[in-house]
């Protein structure tokens, strides 16, 4: 592989790729492509942009005409697609632009990799596909033949999405693989999403808002195994087939809470409980059997260590989120929490 497209290069996960790419694989060109909508943002793309073998192009991946341009012009041997609006609270506020960016995004990647000589695709997706499990019930997982049982518009757009590459896979042989992650946490995290917001709301002395009692349960893992993760499965996962990937790594939203409080040193009153989520996801939790017998993949940083250095991350990088928390960000909270 010469030259690999990661679209969605300047959100959280996509700019992480994008680093461990160009780290791990030194021959490697990467096109990192994104529409910078607020959950964007160039400066996660900075020390990227000093280096050769990437590039940035500014696109909507929902634009046929731009993309099949990029394609015509540029030899791609892969695709990996992280674009997507990505909140679940704001899916809930403004379903159609999930729709839109989310399937129809996804079949104009897919349409262009056909176009050009069945390109290898991966589509990154999302645990939630599968929708949530009991909380009494701690001995069920979700596997790759769970049923998808979607419960917002986020989670419905994803699904949809992932139905189309198998689609593409069946109807036209295109070669395409498909990931479903649990939740990710590290550096660049858009600060709407848990624990970048408790972070740095706590270093703002601001409440820290926990929906419903905080019990929900999310499989956390760390943004770098999940790279590691996609680019095992680019290599050597066998196209047509979905894995996913978590690392046994369940805690409460109160646990997560407080342990980013206990990092920082501070106590407890910050937390106020607020109006829970609609629909709220009660747990997700992944069985990872499949890529790790099939691909030798395993989570190597553990929770204590991930979220150490998350919290470290964003004490040392207090520009780059008080910068992403001014201007639209600040409209989008006031409505999200004013009356919660
Ligand atoms: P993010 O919101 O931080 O980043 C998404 C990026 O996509 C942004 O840079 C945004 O500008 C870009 N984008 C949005 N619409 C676009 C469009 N129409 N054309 C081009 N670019 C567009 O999201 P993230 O947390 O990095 O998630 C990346 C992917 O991983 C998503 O597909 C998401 O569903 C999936 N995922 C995320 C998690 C998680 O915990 N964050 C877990 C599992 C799967
Ligand atoms: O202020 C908050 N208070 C709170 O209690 C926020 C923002 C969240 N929560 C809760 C809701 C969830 O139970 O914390 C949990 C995590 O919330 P998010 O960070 O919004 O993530 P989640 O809804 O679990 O979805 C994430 O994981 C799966 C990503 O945003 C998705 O893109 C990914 O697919």
């Amino acid at each position: 592989m010469n030259t690999l497209l990661v679209t969605g290069a300047a959100g959280f996960i996509g700019s992480n790729f994008v680093y461990y790419m160009l780290e791990k694989h030194p021959d490697l060109k990467i096109i990192g492509l994104d529409a910078l909508t607020y959950a964007g943002n160039l400066e996660t793309l900075a020390p990227a942009m000093e280096n050769e073998r990437f590039r940035f192009v500014k696109a909507d991946i929902t634009d046929r005409k731009a993309v099949f341009k990029l394609f015509d012009e540029t030899p791609v041997d892969a695709v990996v697609n992280f674009a997507a609006e990505s909140h679940v609270d704001r899916s809930i506020d403004t379903p159609e632009i999930f729709l839109k960016t989310n399937i129809l995004g996804t079949q104009v990647l897919l349409d262009c990799c056909r176009a050009h000589g069945n390109i290898r695709y991966h589509q990154v997706s999302t645990d939630e596909v599968y929708g949530d499990l009991p909380l009494d019930r701690p001995d069920l997982f979700f596997t790759e033949e769970t049923p998808i049982h979607t419960s917002s518009p986020y989670s419905a757009s994803k699904a949809g999405a992932d139905l189309l590459v198998m689609a593409y896979h069946r109807t036209y042989g295109a070669a395409v693989t498909i990931s479903r992650c649990s939740n990710n946490y590290g550096p660049y995290h858009f600060p709407e999403k848990l624990i970048p917001l408790m972070i740095t709301n706590a270093l703002e002395g601001k409440p820290l808002p926990v929906y419903g009692e905080g019990k929900n349960v999310r499989d956390w893992l760390y943004v770098e195994d999940h790279c590691k993760a996609i680019d095992l499965i680019l290599r050597s996962g066998v196209p047509g087939e979905v894995y996913n990937i978590g690392g046994h790594n369940e805690r409460t939203n109160l646990d997560v809470v407080k342990a980013v409080l206990r990092l920082l040193g501070k106590d407890e009153s910050a937390i106020v409980y607020v109006k829970d989520r609609p629909g709220h996801d009660m747990r997700y939790a992944i069985d990872p059997t499949k890529i790790k017998n099939a691909l030798g993949w395993y989570p190597e940083t553990d929770f204590d260590t991930g979220l150490k250095k998350t919290v470290d991350w964003y004490l040392t990088h207090r520009d780059w989120w008080e910068h992403v928390k001014s201007g639209e960000y600040a409209d989008y909270y006031e409505k999200m929490y004013k009356n919660r």
